[in-house]
C-alpha cells in the first residue's frame, strides 16, 4: 500500500511502472521487521549470502556481476537543454533524445520483478541542509544498502508532505548488459535515471548521483555547496575540536583519513579525531559568517583492499556488524578477507567471483574496487556531532590526489581565490573506483571531475563566487600522502602519521603555525612538523616539501591544456592565478 498520499509522487510511481511492468510494488517504511523479510528472500535467492552470525552478525556478501564492479564514467550522462551547460568535462545528451532512448531500454524491464518505493534522506530529517528523493528499483541489494547509506523509511514521506520538492531516481538492474549501461541525470527535472548496472556508485541513487551531480546543481543555483569530500573533528590537547574538510578523488585517501587514529606520541599528548564523514560534504554559509558542513550520508561505502587493524581500525571495527561486504574473499568459516587486511590469505575460500581460490596461484582474492557498506555509528570515532542538523564549522578545505611527484606533502594558497585555483588544477592518478586504466595522471578539480552536475568552468565561478556568501572564509590547502622514491616506495608514512601534517594545517588556521613563501604558495618550514617517533627525518621532510620548477613548469603546461577545453568559461580570476604562477616559476 501506498505510504504516502502526495500525488506528485503517486504520480511518478505510477507512470515509472507503467513503463518497467513490474508484478507488483513494495513501498519500503524502514522498519527492521520489512528489512529482514527483504533478506531473507534475497539469501534464498543468492542475492546475499549470510555470513558468520557470531562473529559478523547481522552481515552479508553480495557480488555484482563481473562487468560491473565500478563506477562507468563513460556511460554517465548529464542531460540539461543545452550542451554547454554540461560542459567539456561531461557526457551530454539532449534531453529529449536521452529519454526516448532510456523508455526503450526501461520497457518491460521489471517484469516479474518487484518495483521497491525508496523513500530516503540526504542528511537528517528536518535539517536545514535535508534533500529528499525517492527511489525506484528492482533490487533488494540496493534497498538494504540504501537502509544504511541513507535515512530511509515513511518518516522521509512525512517530511515531504505535498511538496513536489524530491529528488526522483529510476533504477532497473534490467539485464545488466554494459552495452546499454546508463547512468543518467536530468538536473532540470531533479530526476536520475540507471538502469543495466548493479554496482554502489552506480545504483544508490542518493549517493554520487543526488549528493554530488544533482545537487551541486541545487548549490549553484542556492548558494551553497556539494563536494566530495571527508569532514573530521581534530581535538587538541586543551579540548578544543576544529573541523577540516578534505576532497580527494576516489580511492585517494578519504575514509581513512577521516578516521584517523593520531600516533602514539599525539595520543599520549590528549589529541583526538572524529569522524563526521568520509565521502561528501554540503557546505553552507551560517549565520555567524563561517561555512558549515553536513555529511549527508548515514553509511560508509568504502574501498575493502587496504583496510587493515593497521591501517584503518576504525573503518574495521564499523564493518563488524550489520555490514554489506561486496566483491571480497569468503572464508571457510563464513566471514571475509581482502588484500592487505593481513599477510595470510586463506586456505579454502572463495574468490570475490564465486569460485575456489588459491591464493599461490597469483590472482587477486578480492575485487581492487570491493566494497564495505556499513553504518555510521558503528564507527568508534564517529563525531558527536554527526546527527547535529546544523553541521559543525569549517576552518580548512584540504585537496589531495595521488601524485608519485610533483605535488609536495602539503602547501597553503595565499588566499581564497588562490585555493580555488590550487582545487581546480589538482590532478591524481587513476584507480579501480572507476572502469579504465588505473595509475594515470589525469586533471581531477577539486576531486570533483566525475561529479560535477554542470560546466566545470561554471562551478570554479560558484566556488570564486562564495567568497561574497562567507564572511570568514576557510583557509585552502594541498596535499599529497602519495610521494614515491627512486624505488616506487611511499615517502610518507600516511595515514595516523598525517595527523602531523594536519596540525600544521589548523596552525594556520589559527595563526598558531609558520610557513614560508614557495612559488606555489605557503610551504611549512622542516621545523613545523612535528616528526617526533615519526621515523621521518628532516632531510626526507626537505625532500617531500620540495617544489622541483622544472617539474612544475610541465606542470603548466599541462593545466593549460586542460583550461583551453573551458574556453570562455573559465573565470578570469583561474587565468590570472596560472599567469602568476608562471611568473613565480620563472
Ligand atoms: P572512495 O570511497 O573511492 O571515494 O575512496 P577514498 O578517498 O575514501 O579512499 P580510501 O580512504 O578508501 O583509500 C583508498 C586507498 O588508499 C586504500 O588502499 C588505502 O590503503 C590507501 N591510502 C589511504 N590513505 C593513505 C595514506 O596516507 N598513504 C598511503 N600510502 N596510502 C593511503
Ligand atoms: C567513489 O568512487 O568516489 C566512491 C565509490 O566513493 S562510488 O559510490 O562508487 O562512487
Ligand atoms: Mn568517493
Amino acid at each position: 500500500m501506498a505510504l504516502t498520499t502526495n500525488t506528485h509522487v503517486l504520480e511518478w510511481v505510477s507512470e515509472m511502472a507503467a513503463l518497467t511492468q513490474p508484478d507488483q510494488i513494495v513501498w519500503i517504511d524502514g522498519s527492521e521487521a520489512q528489512l529482514d523479510m527483504l533478506r531473507a528472500e534475497a539469501m534464498a535467492t543468492g542475492e546475499l549470502i549470510r555470513l558468520n552470525e557470531e562473529k559478523l552478525p547481522g552481515c552479508v556478501l553480495h557480488r555484482s556481476d563481473p562487468n560491473d564492479v565500478a563506477r562507468v564514467e563513460s556511460r554517465t550522462f548529464i542531460c540539461c537543454e543545452k550542451e554547454e551547460d554540461a560542459g567539456p568535462t561531461n557526457n551530454w545528451m539532449a534531453p529529449d533524445e536521452m529519454y526516448a532512448k532510456l523508455r526503450e531500454i526501461y520497457a518491460g524491464c521489471m517484469a516479474g520483478r518487484t518495483m521497491y518505493v525508496i523513500p530516503y534522506s540526504m542528511s537528517v530529517v528536518g535539517s536545514p541542509f535535508a534533500k529528499y528523493g525517492v527511489e525506484l528499483t528492482d533490487s533488494i541489494y540496493v534497498v538494504v544498502s540504501m537502509a544504511i547509506m541513507t535515512r530511509m523509511g515513511k518518516e522521509v514521506f512525512a517530511a515531504l508532505g505535498d511538496s513536489a520538492d524530491f529528488i526522483k531516481g529510476l533504477h532497473s538492474k534490467a539485464q545488466l548488459d554494459p552495452e546499454k549501461r546508463y547512468i543518467v541525470h536530468f538536473p532540470q527535472d531533479n530526476t536520475i535515471m540507471s538502469v543495466n548496472s548493479g554496482y554502489g556508485g552506480n545504483v544508490l541513487l542518493g549517493k554520487k548521483c543526488f549528493a554530488l551531480r544533482i545537487a551541486s546543481c541545487l548549490g549553484r543555483d542556492e548558494g551553497w555547496m556539494a563536494e566530495h569530500m571527508l569532514i573530521l573533528g581534530i581535538e587538541n590537547p586543551q579540548g578544543e575540536v576544529r573541523y577540516l574538510a578534505a576532497a580527494f578523488p576516489s580511492a585517494c585517501g578519504k575514509t581513512n583519513l577521516a578516521m584517523l587514529i593520531p600516533p602514539e606520541h599525539y595520543r599520549r599528548k590528549g589529541w583526538k579525531v572524529w569522524c563526521v564523514g568520509d565521502d561528501i560534504a554540503w557546505l553552507r554559509p551560517g549565520p555567524d559568517g563561517r561555512l558549515w558542513a553536513v555529511n549527508p550520508e548515514n553509511g560508509f561505502f568504502g574501498v575493502a583492499p587496504g583496510t587493515s587493524a593497521k591501517s584503518n581500525p576504525n573503518a574495521l571495527a564499523a564493518t563488524m556488524k550489520n555490514t554489506i561486504f561486496t566483491n571480497v574473499v569468503l572464508k571457510a568459516d563464513g566471514t571475509v578477507w581482502w588484500e592487505g587486511m593481513d599477510k595470510n590469505p586463506p586456505e579454502g575460500a572463495i574468490n570475490w567471483l564465486g569460485e575456489p581460490w588459491d591464493p599461490a596461484d597469483g590472482s587477486k582474492g578480492a575485487h581492487p574496487n570491493s566494497r564495505f557498506t556499513a553504518p555510521a555509528i558503528n564507527c568508534p570515532c564517529i563525531s558527536p556531532e554527526f546527527e547535529n542538523p546544523q553541521g559543525v564549522p569549517i576552518s580548512a578545505i584540504v585537496f589531495g590526489g595521488r601524485r608519485a611527484k610533483t605535488a609536495p606533502l602539503v602547501y597553503q594558497s595565499r588566499n581564497w581565490a588562490h585555493g580555488v585555483f590550487v582545487g581546480s588544477i589538482m590532478a591524481s592518478e587513476t584507480t579501480a573506483a572507476a572502469t579504465g586504466a588505473v595509475g594515470v595522471v589525469r586533471r581531477d578539480p577539486m576531486a570533483m571531475l566525475p561529479f560535477c552536475g554542470y560546466n566545470m568552468g561554471d562551478y570554479w565561478q560558484h566556488w570564486l563566487d562564495m567568497a561574497g556568501r562567507v564572511e570568514k572564509l576557510p583557509k585552502i590547502f594541498n596535499v599529497n600522502w602519495f610521494r614515491l622514491d627512486e624505488e616506487g616506495n611511499f615517502i610518507w608514512p600516511g595515514f595516523g602519521d598525517n595527523l602531523r601534517v594536519l596540525e600544521w594545517i589548523m596552525g594556520r588556521c589559527f595563526d598558531e603555525a609558520e610557513a614560508e613563501e614557495s612559488p606555489i604558495g605557503y610551504l611549512p618550514k622542516v621545523e613545523d612538523i612535528d616528526l617526533e617517533e615519526s621515523g621521518v627525518d628532516a632531510q626526507t621532510l626537505r625532500e617531500l616539501l620540495n617544489v622541483d620548477r622544472e617539474l612544475w613548469k610541465q606542470e603548466v603546461e599541462g593545466i593549460e591544456e586542460f583550461y583551453a577545453m573551458f574556453g570562455e568559461k573559465l573565470p578570469e580570476t583561474l587565468r590570472a592565478e596560472l599567469e602568476k604562477l608562471k611568473k613565480n616559476l620563472e
